[in-house]
């Protein structure tokens, strides 16, 4: 396989976290290393408990294949493995995968000398489905709040718990979340067709320079971020999105309780003196 010269230099040992030299070397264009191994040890484990759960029955449709959370009876104790302990023991596996895999991109920053900006945002990724299956099932003492592990019984999960909190796009920070995941698209598609736009010109047209990006931008709106800002703005509003998507639930069950009303809350509003 081809290899930029830059990619000899960089192809050399060291910069792992663990392991020290053992298992420093690629695979083609994959870097192993201690994290690789311990991503697909992990990811096949869970991968191989959600076929066994699937032969448990009832079904190999896959729209309808899921492993679900325990009853609300286990607590916070271990269940029975047909009855939610192969949803526990997923899940520790899955959230062993995911970290493995930014440990891994860690390393790679590292042999790079980068810095770990994807890692730590991959962390909010992992963050949010810790909230969802771990802190959230914790505060409110029982795994059965964790979502199944299934393509449709994870959108009525998603849908249920949303109706258990009356009209769920009352809840403020769930709007937080969902304004910057717009603001998130909307930045992108500004950002990829503006560097599109300057770099990729008609045949016989030279590139056009970062000028030219920011003077759309300054004659359009009067302002230009700039080439390094527009990336620290678009990590910053993508990890809010994240950020407040798990806040938006950690509100939802842990403080306003089960059975509690959205809508409702935004009583205090028509409650200020001033009206
Ligand atoms: Mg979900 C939809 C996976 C958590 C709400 N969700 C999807 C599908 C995909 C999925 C099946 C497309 C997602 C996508 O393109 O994302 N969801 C998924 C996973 C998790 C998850 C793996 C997880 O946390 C581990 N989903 C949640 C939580 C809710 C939620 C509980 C809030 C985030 N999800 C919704 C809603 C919808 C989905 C609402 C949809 O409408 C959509 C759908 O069509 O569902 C049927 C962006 C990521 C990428 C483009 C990267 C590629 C990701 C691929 C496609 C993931 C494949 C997963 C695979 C089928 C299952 C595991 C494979 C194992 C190896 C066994
Ligand atoms: Mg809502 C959540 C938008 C209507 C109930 N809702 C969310 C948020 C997001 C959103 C802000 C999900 C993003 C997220 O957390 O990502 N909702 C949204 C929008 C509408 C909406 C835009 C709309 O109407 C236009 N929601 C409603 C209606 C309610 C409702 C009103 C239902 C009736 N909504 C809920 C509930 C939840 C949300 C309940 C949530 O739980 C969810 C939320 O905030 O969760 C925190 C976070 C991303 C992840 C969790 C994915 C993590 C991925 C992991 C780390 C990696 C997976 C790897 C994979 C397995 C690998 C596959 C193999 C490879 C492809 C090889
Ligand atoms: O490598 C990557 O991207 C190419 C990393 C990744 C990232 C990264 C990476 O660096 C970053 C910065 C983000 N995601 C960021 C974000 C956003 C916010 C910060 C946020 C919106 C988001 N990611 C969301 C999502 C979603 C959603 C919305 O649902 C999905 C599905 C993903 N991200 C998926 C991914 C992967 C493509 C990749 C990634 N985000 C991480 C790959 C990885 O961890 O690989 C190791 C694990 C395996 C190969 C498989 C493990 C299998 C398990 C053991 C069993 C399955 C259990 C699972 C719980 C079942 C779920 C079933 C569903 C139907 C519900």
């Amino acid at each position: 396989m081809a290899m930029l010269s830059f990619e000899k230099k960089y192809r050399v040992r060291g910069g792992t976290l663990i392991g020290g030299d053992l298992l420093d070397f690629w695979i083609g264009p994959f870097y192993v290393g201690f994290f690789g191994v311990a991503t697909v040890f992990f990811a096949v484990l869970g991968i191989a408990l959600i076929l066994w759960n699937t032969a448990l029955g009832p079904t190999w449709n896959l729209w309808q294949i899921s492993v679900n959370p325990p009853d609300v009876k286990y607590g916070l104790g271990f269940a029975p493995l047909a009855e939610g302990g192969i949803w526990q023991w997923v899940t520790i596996f899955a959230w062993c995968a995911f970290v493995s895999w930014a440990l891994r991109e860690v390393e790679i920053c590292r042999k790079l000398g980068i810095g770990y900006h994807v890692p730590f945002a991959f962390s909010f990724a992992i963050f949010a489905y810790t909230t969802l299956v771990v802190i959230r099932p914790v505060l409110m003492g029982s795994w059965s709040y964790g979502f199944p592990y299934g393509i449709f019984t994870h959108l009525d999960w998603v849908s249920n718990t949303g109706y258990q909190y009356g009209q769920f796009h009352y809840n403020p920070a769930h709007m937080i979340a969902i304004t910057f995941f717009f603001t998130t698209c909307l930045a992108l598609a500004l950002h990829g067709g503006l560097v599109l736009s300057a770099t990729n010109p008609d045949r016989g047209e030279p590139v056009k320079s970062p000028e030219h990006e920011n003077t759309v931008f300054r004659d359009l709106v009067g302002y230009s971020i700039g080439t390094i800002g527009i990336h620290r703005v678009g990590l910053f509003i993508a990890l809010c999105a994240v950020f407040f998507s798990a806040v938006c639930m950690l509100i939802s069950g842990p403080v306003l309780s089960e059975g509690g009303s959205w809508p409702d809350w935004w009583e205090w509003w028509r409650r200020l003196p001033v009206w």
